[in-house]
């Protein structure tokens, strides 16, 4: 059998500038002056075709700061984050029913939810602290349902597993809401006071019956059937989800179709009922909030708006673009067409989290400059012309960040950085004065202050608040008072002024992924994540211990039978887009015709090669979660004993 080398790849710590002339030529390491100096060249001759990606790991302060940059010095709104990858159909989706893109609950309140689905989430291994909420839910009484392909060890929680094929949530949330009217359980009162659209949406879920969805999901109509009157006859019911939901070509519908749950049951601006996209990375619901996106300036105040832009130009004397900026995804489709010539890339590593990551690297080496700010040496940063040594965010710098409840709270530095690293927003502030913006920030304190000033859902928090409550939650607009811990409470109210906008029912239609199974690719595969690793491996890949495990292509005994293929036993997989090998595990989780791997170890194996960029048109998400695959068995192995990992699903 072959035989891999496992030895885990260890990112070495940036401790210097380093920089070089062109790609061909090796790093040299340089003093912080001439690295800026560099950076500074680099930025002023790609002025008009620049993007900025901002770190999600990174504080407020230094999102708001990075922001900040690209529209005042830089003149323009290309700014956007690692959320594009992930989250972003939530926000599109919430923002359009709810006009707000943020988790409507706290996390206390699953503790006393009756009924808690969670749908394309993994908790137990993706979020495992929110899944000691859940826990307790569920010790109190709370009844988990779990909708995703695998048996996860969240489903394993669960009082019922719904295991439908990838990519048929709407037939199913669809499947739902019909069963729900049908039976006489939807919430007639709130749908006519606080919602639009529903005689619509009735129409639209008509055909889903139980019997059809069960041939189109996979999953037996007795416990859709289930599902429905569980969630409908609840008094308190919390529907979570994450990237099973969002990283599809239709992403947003997705997010809309569960929403319209929430809507048809009143499950929604309640304590204990509401609707939890459980964010990713540990600031990526602040970086949003801090306006590191391409249509929202802090305080998500939306750039379209005269107002505000006016009330910013104040406060920034600057000009703000009257439009939306280029999302990730179209800077990426840009720096192809010319339309991008550099990005100033924080603590991002998209050359391995892309999908269709040769693409991803061929673009990113089209670029004239590329400045990567890291903590450690990544494959990015390894493309670039200029690397600049930062502080580790969460341990080694001031700051807040805002978890996916809406909870702004402090960081403090715990450690002294290595070498000659610098925190994010010194190094942005040192090369903003180069360019011309003299910004005085004596500390993150003073950062946060002027977000204070100009977004008014932080207005209330000052550190002295945030440390005396042990953070606050958005919105907060009043330094005297601490807001509803859930948002939307306005649906509820019975004077039509006091309840505002309506929600409206999100009409959307079922569409299977992009990239289909065929004669060649029979074999659906989707990505995702395992409690021991992070991400792209660069914070979490380097260690060596009996435990890491490394990449494997996971699939189900009857699959793995068929193939001939056993434990540990290397093979090729190939989509339309690449080829890797990579060793089988086999795993009961998996049902026929479906196969896992993870994004976690691309230098051993590079998933991303594999995954297709089929984009929401809305959010610009790709289907990470569900490409076409083939694997082939590889030519007869001399006896090499089978190496057997630890079992850790
Ligand atoms: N340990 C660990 N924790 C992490 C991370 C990490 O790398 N490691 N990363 C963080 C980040 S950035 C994020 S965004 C979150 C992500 O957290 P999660 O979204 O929970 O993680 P994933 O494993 O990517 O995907 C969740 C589930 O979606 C299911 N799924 C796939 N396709 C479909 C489908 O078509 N429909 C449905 N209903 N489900 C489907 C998968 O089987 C998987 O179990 O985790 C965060 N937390
Ligand atoms: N196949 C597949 N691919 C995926 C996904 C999937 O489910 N499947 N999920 C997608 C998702 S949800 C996400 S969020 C992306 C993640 O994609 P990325 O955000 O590109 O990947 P990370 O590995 O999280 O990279 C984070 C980088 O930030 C650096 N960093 C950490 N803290 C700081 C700091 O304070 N300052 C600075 N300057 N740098 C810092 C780290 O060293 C690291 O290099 O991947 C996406 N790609
Ligand atoms: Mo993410």
């Amino acid at each position: 059998m072959r035989k891999r080398d496992r030895t885990p790849k260890t990112y070495a710590r940036l401790t210097h500038p380093l920089v070089r002339d062109s790609l061909d030529e090796p790093f040299r390491q340089a003093s912080w002056d001439e690295a800026l100096d560099r950076t500074a060249r680099g930025l002023t001759d790609a002025r008009g075709a620049f993007g900025m990606f901002s770190c999600a790991r990174a504080t407020n302060e230094t999102n708001y700061v990075a922001q900040k940059f690209a529209r005042v010095v830089m003149g323009t709104n290309n700014v956007d984050s690692c959320n594009r990858t992930c989250h972003a159909p939530s926000v599109a989706g919430l923002s359009a029913a709810f006009g707000s893109g943020g988790g409507t609950s706290s996390y206390e309140e699953i503790e006393h939810a009756d009924v808690i689905v969670m749908w394309g989430s993994n908790a137990r291994f993706a979020h495992p602290i929110f899944f000691q909420h859940v826990l307790k839910g569920i010790h109190n009484g709370g009844r988990l349902y779990a909708v995703d392909p695998r048996r996860t060890s969240t489903a394993e929680w669960a009082e019922s597993w719904l295991g439908l094929d990838v990519g048929t949530d709407i037939p199913m949330a669809h499947a739902v809401g019909r069963e729900i009217i049908h039976a006489g359980l939807a919430n007639h009162t709130f749908i006519e006071r606080a919602t639009s659209g529903f005689e619509e949406y009735r129409a639209l879920v008509e055909p889903w019956t139980l019997s059809l969805t069960e041939k189109v999901t996979g999953v037996p109509a007795a416990a859709i059937r289930d599902l429905a009157h569980a969630y409908a006859r609840a008094e308190r019911a919390q529907l979570c989800w994450t990237l099973g939901i969002t990283e599809h070509h239709n992403g947003t519908d997705n997010v809309r179709a569960l929403i319209n749950l929430s809507l048809l049951t009143g499950h929604v601006g309640r304590y204990g009922s509401g609707l939890q996209p459980l964010r990713g990375q540990n600031n990526v619901q602040g970086g949003g909030d801090m306006g590191a996106i391409p249509n929202r300036l802090p305080g998500f105040q939306d750039i379209l708006d005269p107002d505000t832009r006016l009330k910013f130009e104040a406060a920034w004397d600057t000009v703000i673009q009257p439009h939306y900026g280029m999302n990730l995804t179209e800077m990426f489709e840009a720096m192809e067409e010319g339309g991008l010539k550099a990005v100033y890339c924080i603590g991002e590593n998209p050359a391995q989290s892309e999908a269709d990551s040769e693409q991803a690297v061929r673009r990113l080496t089209s670029l004239d400059f590329l400045v990567v700010q890291d903590i450690f040496l990544t494959k990015t940063a390894e493309l670039a012309h200029v690397v600049l040594p930062a502080t580790a965010g969460w341990a080694e710098t001031e700051g807040t960040t805002t978890n996916s409840e809406r909870r702004v709270q402090r960081v403090r530095r715990a450690v002294t950085p290595p070498g000659e690293a610098r925190e994010d927003i010194d190094i942005l502030c040192d090369l903003a004065s180069r360019l011309g913006h003299d910004w005085k920030y004596a500390d993150a304190e003073s950062v946060w202050n002027e977000l204070r000033s100009v977004s008014p859902d932080h207005y209330g928090m000052t550190y002295e608040r945030l440390a005396e409550h042990q953070g606050i939650q958005w919105p907060c607009p009043s330094t005297e008072r601490v807001e509803s811990t859930y948002l939307h409470g306005r649906l509820w109210e019975k004077e039509p002024e006091l309840r505002g906008p309506r929600a409206p029912f999100g009409i959307v239609r079922h569409d299977p992924p992009v990239d289909l199974t065929d004669e060649d690719y029979p074999i659906r595969l989707t990505t995702g994540r395992r409690l021991d690793s992070y991400n792209t491996g660069v914070q979490s890949g380097g260690y060596a211990s009996p435990l890491r495990r490394g990449e494997f292509v996971e699939l189900c005994p009857e699959d793995a039978e068929h193939l001939g293929v056993v434990v540990g036993e290397e093979v090729r997989v190939s989509s339309r887009r690449g080829s890797v090998t990579a060793p089988v595990w086999v795993d009961t989780a998996l049902r026929p015709g479906l196969a896992f791997m993870t994004m976690h170890f691309p230098d051993e194996v590079d998933t991303n090669q594999l995954t297709i960029e089929a984009n929401c048109p809305i959010a610009g998400t790709a289907e990470f979660k569900a490409s076409a695959i083939r694997i082939e068995k590889l030519p007869a192995p001399a006896s090499v004993p089978a190496y057997v990992p630890t079992h850790v699903r």
